[in-house]
């Protein structure tokens, strides 16, 4: 089974930008070369996590970065977009840990070496955990904290990295995390969820500050998560149930960037759930971005509720992936056109787009062809949206390799590449290939 796109599209050229993701807590192991973080401590809470594994070994990157690296360039892809993590490169004095930061430039340094272009993320929700047992991101101390960080950081990283995002999806970061308390460090409350997106986006500005400073030539943005909401009915009372969805899942993160200013929902919030907004703080939130990553997986549909500003209707009688979101393309076609409609945008990356299936591996083979599926679906919507006039410049798939899935632990796989967690052996998918063949037929 092939990916294919139709002769006249932008995406076949060797112009668009295609490449794989991945991010540090997720596949890097390592846990004692390093300070622990959040997800350390909320993976060992009974309950939190389905498998009840953790991030110790994981795909033992920290170990098999050459021979990953040796994968990513075999896959012909253009970049590699990382994270790294602040607890590895970070003392608990708040100076550089310089093994860390050696670790992060031998791997850059071979990438570049390779010619893979490096979209390096700062934050991907690895919070170092003395800073967590301070308030984590309900305290303004922790932007300032990230600030400090990015400054170290950057300057000790040079020139190796062609593109730095500050946060990877604060949505999932205040709410999965202060809010619904499904992800590290598990605290519940509608009162915490906009508290903690305030901090994040004003460590988003601040570090945005600070890369125009120390990496004046990289492309610098975010990467925000979108999961656009739909009404169940043509009802207007399910309309506004999903267009105040929309404000608060996805709207909350991009329009203080892009306008400097929080959807007027806020004002139907209670008090007690309100940011803490200090003045000045939408200058630096809204400083100028140079890209945004936009990640995509699935919509959601929403209702009118009698005592709730909006009910989510989970998917019934639809295509579901292994990890139970519906398979909803034309939503990434409509978001993309719908955002470019309201905002004035910077160029945009697809900093994530992909499956998870239920894959079984068999002669040393996985025959993924429902995740190929996904692909062709998905990036046939990224050129409809090109079509439409947006402005999108590269792709890049959701993951590199199967790695740990926060809450869902080792138990969904997202790769193009199978990982056996027993024997570490790589084994890339039939939908690695198909990628792989797509993006080499390029001209
Ligand atoms: O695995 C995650 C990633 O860390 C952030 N975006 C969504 C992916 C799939 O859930």
């Amino acid at each position: 089974m092939k990916i294919s796109l139709p002769n006249n599209s932008k995406m076949n050229s060797k112009n668009f930008t295609f490449g794989v993701a991945t991010a540090s807590f997720q596949i890097e192991g390592g846990v004692d070369e390093r300070l622990p973080c959040i997800w350390d401590t909320f993976c060992d809470k009974d309950g939190k996590i389905v498998d009840r594994s953790n991030g110790d070994v994981a795909c033992d990157h920290i170990n098999k970065w050459q021979q990953d690296v040796e994968l990513i360039d075999s896959l012909g892809v253009d970049a590699y977009r990382l994270s790294i993590s602040w607890p590895r490169v970070i003392k608990l004095d708040g100076t550089l840990n310089q093994s860390g930061v050696d670790f992060y430039i031998n791997l850059l340094d071979k990438l570049k070496n390779k010619n893979i272009k490096t979209f390096v993320t700062l934050y991907h929700w690895d919070l170092p955990q003395h800073l967590e047992d301070k308030g984590g991101w309900l305290n303004r101390a922790t932007a300032y904290a990230f600030e400090s960080y990015v400054n170290l950081i950057t300057k000790a990283l040079g020139n190796r990295v062609d593109s730095y995002a500050t946060l990877n999806e604060p949505f999932c970061s205040a709410f999965l995390g202060y809010e619904a308390g499904i992800h590290a460090p598990g605290i519940k409350g509608k009162e915490f969820g906009k508290k903690a997106a305030h901090h994040l986006l004003l460590a988003h500005g601040l570090g945005m500050r600070v890369l125009a400073k120390n990496s004046p030539n990289s492309q610098n943005g975010i990467v925000l998560n979108f999961t656009p909401a739909y009404p169940k009915t043509d009802s207007s009372a399910d309309i506004i149930a999903a267009q105040k969805a929309d404000d608060y899942f996805n709207q909350w993160y991009i329009k203080p960037i892009m306008d400097g200013a929080y959807p007027e929902l806020l004002n139907e919030l209670p008090q007690e759930n309100h940011p803490d907004i200090h003045e000045g703080d939408f200058d630096i939130i809204a400083t100028q971005l140079n890209f945004l990553g936009i990640n995509y997986y699935t919509r959601a549909v929403y209702e009118t509720d009698n005592s709730e500003l909006f009910k989510e209707v989970p998917p019934k009688d639809v295509a579901i992936t292994d990890i139970g979101w519906e398979i909803y393309p034309k939503g990434f076609s409509h978001l993309l056109v719908s955002l470019n409609e309201t905002y004035t945008l910077p160029p945009i990356y697809i900093t994530e787009n992909g499956a998870a299936m239920a894959d079984k591996i068999k002669d040393h083979e996985v025959n993924d062809i429902d995740r190929i599926a996904y692909y062709q679906s998905h990036l046939n919507a990224v050129n409809d949206a090109i079509e439409q006039g947006v402005n999108i410049k590269g792709y890049f798939a959701w993951s590199l390799m199967d790695n740990f899935e926060w809450a869902e632990g080792y138990t969904k796989r997202f790769g193009i590449v199978y990982v056996d967690y027993q024997t570490q052996i790589r084994t890339i998918k039939a939908s690695g290939y198909a990628y792989k063949n797509f993006i080499n037929r390029r001209t």
